[in-house]
């Protein structure tokens, strides 16, 4: 590929001639794959999601083309470091965090268990910023990912579409009666696909994840065009190829809404295009039979305006009844929800979707008109709550709401969170529609998450109870016959050891920190919020260090925190936790009373490559969010996969892994969501109170008021000021005890090296239930109602 020899090649070089090695294979399937779709038509599942965060593809691709092992031994040979060439490929960052690994897992899922389904998203030139420390402040820089050649897309122009955003929308009537739509001065852009392969597990089956790249449509005339015209319509290319210039780095702010519909909109538009094309040229029957063959999971309320979309083809160019076109809407779309702050609900100004998409307002409108007049006609004892209800209310399209009235399935992503929907968040709704509501935990490929990120500890696992759970991975429950068994105790915990002797060995290199490899690695890694509690993290290793500072011979386990979190830019008290994270660390970490007992880790720009190399390393996993609002948690499941217990409150999946592994082989502490749901109702909660009564809490408190860290003064009386003035809405006061007497029981139970390694082995042997393969069998099966293709 290079005319290089093998001497003078890099591990650059390498890197693109496996992946080419590797899509020979791939395409190969890929094409077969395509072939069989097309020939068998099976009922198909569209996963629409704003963010795919799949995670650097060349190992994973080399795994699951069966030449993983070939390959590391013939790197190996040539002089190279396996790693290394890995290495360089540039992790994409197509997405936030949960939400968007979440789809990655469940494509690698789809393609292994044999399923027809298919991710479309957008290709953002610049995904996830890249965080940089300076000063222990966060700093943002842009990810041009696309930097180099991606070795894994294909861009497919033959099937590039024209979407048509704003202008003005003209109802006209046809001679026989029936509506014609005309559209004027509308903005045209140009949604070009980029393929990339998505290979099941040694099957043979490989799926496709379509990006979308927005492109300026090329007209004659604008070729031809004189020089006054030039820098206009710069301008104007500019603003179009912005649609896919960005991922949203936020999970909260209010900015940039109009381009974040056009977006959606623009992703939406593309992806039922295509939908629909491959049914007309493949199915080749009348659309009102497309709910028999076609699926599509809208990932949160991002992809929601898909449905009024497909109203609008229906309608205006396929020629059905309002009628006719709603029942077929209705039966193709499902809806997951992904969070229940308020925050996070996506609500559009009514002007702004008539700017953008003017056709799509009125058929939203009308769809809000018909529920409501529903509600009043057939439902009398929801009259009351109409408003709460209506999909168009003050001023504002709830995409949420939208997206319930036209699924035929919602569905939470735990146990508990999925309660909450149905008799809190969603109430009234699933009073309306009680079957549409339904559970689907969430879960984790353990393809990437164990097989190819802790190879060390597969490989002890397949030589204890065989390969087999590499298929069913239920099947790691047999290792419970081990956990007493010492030998494999001692092997277990040789393969932790060796994992964090690596990280270690990462966070020397990347910080200057030398951490004591026998200490309890205790990790918290998820993005940076409130609610997430990263402050009470930091608020235990405080008290920790004045413990010390009191007694430098208290006898405590040592431990490394170790962080790992981007906070989203406009952010600004989780960016005030990030520089109080750094500045502890900068303090605890040199002074010589506590540095051999605790040490502070705050490891720069977490994404999916860096949790590959923190998971196998954890011991303790923290999922301490406030109880009721971690929809699920997807970390949870990867470090108790790898060993690691947790130490948690009573939310999300936290629920069901102590509901697998039992009380003494996890940590559980503080409010339960009923208690903290009670506490907002009746106002009894005082975080004053904590703070004058605990003693320890006062002192940490006073310390951040008065500049006892830090040393521009004061730097972070904010966050005194913000916790106490807004009664703690997290409870982070109330909880704080409960925590730091349970980190207690874990400094105690790690002496036991013993009892703990017994407990680690139990949390491995029931992770199989947290497979994506076991998530994606139950959507299957409970709603996308598809078949496995036969090979
Ligand atoms: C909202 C927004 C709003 C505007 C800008 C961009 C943006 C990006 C994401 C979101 C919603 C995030 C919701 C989310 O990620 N939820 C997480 O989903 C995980 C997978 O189901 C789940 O494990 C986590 O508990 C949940 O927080």
């Amino acid at each position: 590929m290079f005319s290089k020899s093998m001497t003078d090649a890099s591990n650059r070089d390498l890197y693109y001639v496996v992946s080419a090695i590797t899509n020979e294979e791939i395409n190969k399937n890929w094409l077969r794959s395509e072939k069989y779709y097309q020939k068998q038509k099976p009922k198909q599942v569209y996963y629409l999601s704003m963010e795919f965060l799949i995670g650097r593809l060349l190992e994973s691709n080399l795994l699951n083309s069966g030449m993983w092992e070939v390959c590391n031994k013939t790197l190996t040979k040539l002089g190279f470091e396996p790693a290394r060439v890995y290495k360089e490929e540039h992790d994409p960052g197509l997405g936030n965090g949960g939400l968007g690994r979440l789809a990655a897992c469940f494509l690698d899922s789809m393609a292994t268990m044999q399923y027809p389904g298919h991710g479309y998203g957008i290709r953002y030139r610049y995904g996830m910023f890249e965080q940089r420390f300076i000063n222990g402040y966060q700093t943002e820089l842009p990810d041009y990912w696309l930097k180099d050649p991606y070795p894994w897309e294909t861009r497919k122009p033959e099937e590039a579409f024209e979407i048509e955003f704003g202008g003005k929308v003209h109802m006209l009537k046809r001679d026989d009666g029936t509506l014609e739509f005309k559209y004027e001065d509308t903005d045209k852009v140009l949604a070009m696909p980029y393929d990339v392969p998505v290979v099941g597990y040694q099957n043979k089956v490989v799926n496709t994840l379509r990006l979308w790249s927005a492109e300026p449509v090329m007209t004659g005339e604008e070729k031809q065009h004189d020089e006054s015209q030039y820098y206009q319509q710069l301008e104007h290319h500019h603003s179009i190829e912005q649609i896919s210039g960005i991922l949203y780095p936020d999970d909260s702010s209010e900015e940039g809404k109009r381009l974040r519909i056009k977006q959606q909109y623009f992703l939406v538009a593309a992806s039922l295009r295509k939908i629909i094309n491959d049914y007309k040229a493949n199915v080749r029957q009348s659309l009102l039979h497309l709910p028999e063959k076609v699926v599509i999971q809208i990932n949160d309320t991002h992809p929601s305006l898909a449905i009024p979309e497909l109203m609008r083809i229906l309608m205006d160019e396929e020629g059905f009844s309002w009628e006719k076109s709603w029942e077929i809407t209705t039966k193709v779309f499902a809806y997951t929800n992904h969070t229940i702050l308020s925050e996070a609900l996506e609500k559009w100004p009514i002007a702004m979707i008539q700017s953008l998409v003017p056709r799509l307002y009125m058929i939203i409108d009308e769809i809000n008109e018909r529920f409501c007049q529903s509600i009043w006609l057939d439902h009398p004892a929801l009259r009351d709550n109409i408003h709460e209800m209506a999909v168009i209310a003050d001023g504002q399209i709830h995409m949420a709401r939208l997206a319930i009235v036209g699924s035929f399935s919602v569905n939470g992503v735990a146990k508990l969170h999925t309660q909450i929907l149905k008799t809190q968040e969603m109430k009234n709704f699933y009073t309306l529609y009680p079957s549409k509501f339904n559970n689907k935990t969430n879960g984790i490929t353990h393809r990437r998450w164990l097989l190819m990120t802790n190879p060390r500890l597969a490989t002890l696992i397949s030589d204890t109870i065989g390969p087999r759970w590499v298929h069913r991975p239920r099947e790691l429950t047999h290792l419970l016959r081990y956990a007493k068994d010492r030998p494999l105790l001692d092997k277990l915990d040789q393969i932790k050891q060796e994992n964090k002797k690596e990280l270690a060995h990462y966070i020397h290199q990347t910080t200057g920190i030398k951490v004591d490899e026998q200490s309890i690695f205790d990790v918290q890694i998820k993005r940076l919020h409130e609610y997430k509690r990263q402050l009470l993290n930091i608020f235990h290793v405080i008290y920790l260090y004045n413990e010390l500072k009191e007694n430098p011979h208290l006898d405590i386990t040592p431990r490394t925190f170790i962080f790992g979190a981007k906070a989203a830019p406009s952010y600004y008290f989780a960016k005030e936790v990030i520089k109080l994270i750094n500045t502890v660390a900068s303090i605890v970490n040199y002074d010589p009373d506590v540095k051999h007992k605790l040490k502070v880790v705050f490891l720069e720009n977490y994404n999916v490559s860096l949790a590959e190399k923190i998971i196998p390393a954890a011991d303790l996993s923290e999922q301490i969010s406030t109880a009721g609002k971690e929809a699920s948690g997807t970390g949870n499941m990867k470090m108790m996969m790898n060993g690691a217990l947790t130490i948690g409150t009573l939310d999300g999946a936290n629920i069901e892994i102590k509901n697998l592994v039992g009380d003494p082989n996890i940590f559980i502490f503080g409010l339960r969501s009923e208690e903290v749901f009670e506490y907002y109702q009746n106002g009894e909660y005082k975080a004053n109170e904590f703070y004058q009564n605990d003693e320890r809490i006062t002192q940490i408190l006073h310390q951040l008021r008065d500049g006892h860290f830090g040393h521009q003064g004061a730097e972070f009386k904010d966050i005194y000021y913000h916790i106490l003035s807004t009664n703690d809405p997290y409870f982070i006061l109330k909880d704080f005890e409960a925590y730091v007497e349970t980190q207690q029981l874990v400094d105690q139970a790690y002496r036991t090296k013993g009892k703990w390694l017994s407990k680690s082995l139990v949390n491995i042997a029931h992770s199989g239930k947290f497979s994506s393969d076991r998530t994606i069998q139950e959507y299957a099966t409970g709603i996308w109602k598809i078949n496995q293709y036969k090979t």
